[in-house]
């Protein structure tokens, strides 16, 4: 069987991957743009939109973060938001055409008195017809499990970087503790968000790592979110030197031949990126985007933008499910996509 046929394989060797990460650029992005098409529309991409729940003065001290209590980055700290307000940000997510909402918390873990409260934002979020993804740092088997019972989708646990360049970016964990919430997600039903960052300062090896280990856990995540570093004053990231842009495209391209049925998502970093490269993205396999003007703590591109951007490159939201507001059962809301449609179709 052929390494590019698209067969879902969890045994992926390092050898393999570099040698993914050593073809010309042309054949990787052929390849991958084969195995793509193998699976999904190749002209639709999954819109996510997202939210910080709680900002800043988190006590891990992960390099590259604004959120870290280690690091002065100037940022504004903010305790957990109420719960109207987040169903408030999520209705307005929806009717700018997210499909998914997904609420990020600066956490090293929740607490036990925390629970209860995500807990009910993942049920009202819910009721919207929005599809629900958390990310709040490290959770046990119990954790997991009352999540899945709230409802909640994802949740979104990324590795970074590869094993052996982890203690260099992050010390307060390990890789291990990644690991065990992975597991404690996908044992209670959740499917998995899990990918990493690129630009770090690694090396290709770290980057062949990182898909390694992801394309070998157990089940690939149900979606793989590359990040390109954002780079924050005061982290000691910072002023790290620009990455290749090719070589954030070779990092999509290999992930989606690894993963072929994964949403590969293209993260973090799109402001930073000329709408060009971010064309590259696609045609490399990436299908899902974060869209609305932010990201946790950083920009994100002007929704009209991204907007003018699908329309240029004739892509569409992916249309995941049908948008009810519950308790006006009778009255189907607006699907986003007839949304970006409309929008689409007046933009210029
Ligand atoms: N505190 C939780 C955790 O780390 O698991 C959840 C929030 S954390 C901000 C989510 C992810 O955002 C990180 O795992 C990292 O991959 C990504 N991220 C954070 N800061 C970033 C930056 N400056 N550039 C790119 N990605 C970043
Ligand atoms: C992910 O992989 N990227 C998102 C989401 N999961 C939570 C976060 C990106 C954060 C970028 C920096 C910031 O805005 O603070
Ligand atoms: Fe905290 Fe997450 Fe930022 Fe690390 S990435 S400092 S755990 S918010």
């Amino acid at each position: 069987m052929s390494q590019f046929s698209g067969v879902v394989r969890t045994d992926w060797t390092r050898p393999e991957v570099r040698a993914l990460f050593e073809l010309p650029f042309n054949d990787l992005l052929f390849r991958a743009q084969q195995v793509h098409r193998q699976h999904f529309d190749a002209n639709a991409v999954q819109v996510s939109t997202l939210l910080s729940i709680k900002t800043g003065a988190c006590p891990e001290d992960c390099k590259y973060c604004s959120q870290s209590g280690h690091y002065d980055t100037g940022l504004d700290k903010e305790k957990l938001l109420a719960i109207e307000k987040v169903v408030e940000e999520a209705r307005n997510a929806r009717e700018k055409g997210a499909s998914r909402f997904c609420m990020g918390a600066a956490w090293r873990s929740p607490r036990e008195k925390d629970m209860p409260y995500v807990l009910e934002m993942v049920k009202r979020v819910k009721a919207l017809g929005l599809e629900t993804c958390m990310t709040l740092g490290m959770l046990d088997g119990g954790q997991a499990q009352q999540l899945a019972e709230a409802g909640l989708d994802y949740y979104n646990h990324n590795l970074d970087t590869s094993p052996e360049h982890y203690n260099q970016i992050i010390t307060t964990r390990s890789y291990q503790d990644r690991l065990d919430t992975l597991a404690h997600v996908r044992d209670a039903g959740m499917k998995v968000c899990a990918g990493g960052i690129v630009g770090l300062g690694e090396s290709r090896e770290d980057r062949v790592g990182l898909l390694t280990q992801l394309a070998t856990l157990p089940a690939h995540p149900d979606s793989v979110p590359i990040n390109q570093l954002v780079k924050i004053a005061g982290t000691p990231l910072g002023e790290v030197d620009d990455l290749d842009p090719f070589e954030f495209v070779r990092t999509i391209a290999v992930a989606r031949i690894l993963m072929p049925r994964s949403m590969v998502r293209l993260s973090a970093g799109r402001e930073q990126m000329p709408e060009s490269l971010q064309a590259l993205c696609f045609l490399a396999g990436a299908n899902s985007i974060f869209y609305g003007e932010k990201l946790l703590t950083t920009a994100n591109p002007e929704a009209e933008a991204d907007r003018r951007l699908f329309q240029r490159l004739g892509i569409h939201p992916r249309e995941e499910q049908a948008v009810f507001e519950p308790t006006l059962a009778a009255a189907p809301v607006n699907r986003p996509a007839s949304l970006w449609r409309d929008a689409m179709a007046t933009a210029g």
